[in-house]
């Protein structure tokens, strides 16, 4: 049995080394499965916010980089072995504000997941690109956010959104933000380790507020450009432990290049 396992834990299929998905093992340490701290925000506001459906249900968030691309975190589209799910388990809902209807519901054509990705545990490239099986209408409910050149300061505030769980412990129908400010690296390695906590990662809290389960893959924004996706962390809120984003400044090659290949297949 222990055999099993480990040898399940070296293996690396498909570009999602298998895992356990860290964030679930935190949550599970921590018994503290809720947001924090949002309000109820209309889609206008976050048009770039997607919904990730999974057989139908909700899933993850994302974010729309442009009319036939999605990104999301790496974890939203592996499963608990590290391989990734056939994308045709997967749907993208946009122009929403709830999470169980309205805007339009578009089918996932394909799926690709950072090569350096592992999710046992989960530290850098918490990064994936979604191609939709028909291109977006844009308008005032479905636009795209462009990528920052540049990390914002230490206690810039930032915005970030999503359905996930909520102070009552279940995922929200309604979107919601919350505003949380840059933690330095230094700060956020006390909790995590710098081993984990890179020049590929991004941290952000502020007290009572952040993002939970069902957040992941969702946009963090500065001032109208996306710097973070939503990755992991420890509980939600939980004073010293910020929530961890996959840094968008340092992945931005990666997206570029990967989503101009996408976009011609
Ligand atoms: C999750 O489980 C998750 N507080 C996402 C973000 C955070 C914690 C957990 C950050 O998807």
């Amino acid at each position: 049995m222990l055999f099993t396992l480990l040898a399940l834990l070296s293996v690396s299929t498909f570009g999602c080394a298998l895992h356990l998905p860290i964030a679930t093992e935190f949550l599970l340490q921590n018994g503290n499965n809720r947001i924090i701290g949002g309000k109820d925000t209309p889609i206008e506001a976050i048009p770039w916010q997607v919904l990730l459906l999974n057989q139908g249900r909700h899933d993850c968030g994302g974010v729309i980089y442009s009319k036939n691309i999605i990104i999301t975190a790496a974890h939203c589209v592996c499963d608990t072995y590290g391989n990734i799910l056939d994308p045709k388990i997967f749907d993208v809902r946009v122009g929403s504000s709830t999470s169980n209807n309205g805007g339009s519901v578009i089918k996932v054509a394909k799926t690709i997941v950072h090569d350096r990705f592992t999710l046992y545990p989960i530290t850098e490239y918490d990064i994936a690109l979604i191609l939709l099986s028909s291109p977006l209408e844009m308008g005032p409910t479905v636009k795209a956010i462009p990528l920052a050149e540049s990390v914002p300061n230490d206690g810039a505030a930032v915005l970030v959104s999503g359905w996930g769980y909520t102070e009552i412990g279940e995922a929200s129908l309604q979107l919601k933000s919350v505003s949380v400010n840059i933690v330095s690296r230094e700060e956020c390695a006390r909790a995590y380790g710098y081993k984990r906590i890179t020049q590929l990662t991004i941290c952000a809290a502020a007290p009572g507020k952040d993002s939970c389960g069902g957040d992941s893959g969702g946009p963090l924004v500065c001032e109208g450009e996306l710097v973070g996706i939503v990755s992991y962390g420890i509980g939600c809120a939980e004073p010293g432990y910020p929530g961890v984003y996959a840094n968008v400044v340092e992945l931005r090659k990666w997206v570029e290049e990967e989503a101009t290949k996408l976009s011609s297949t």
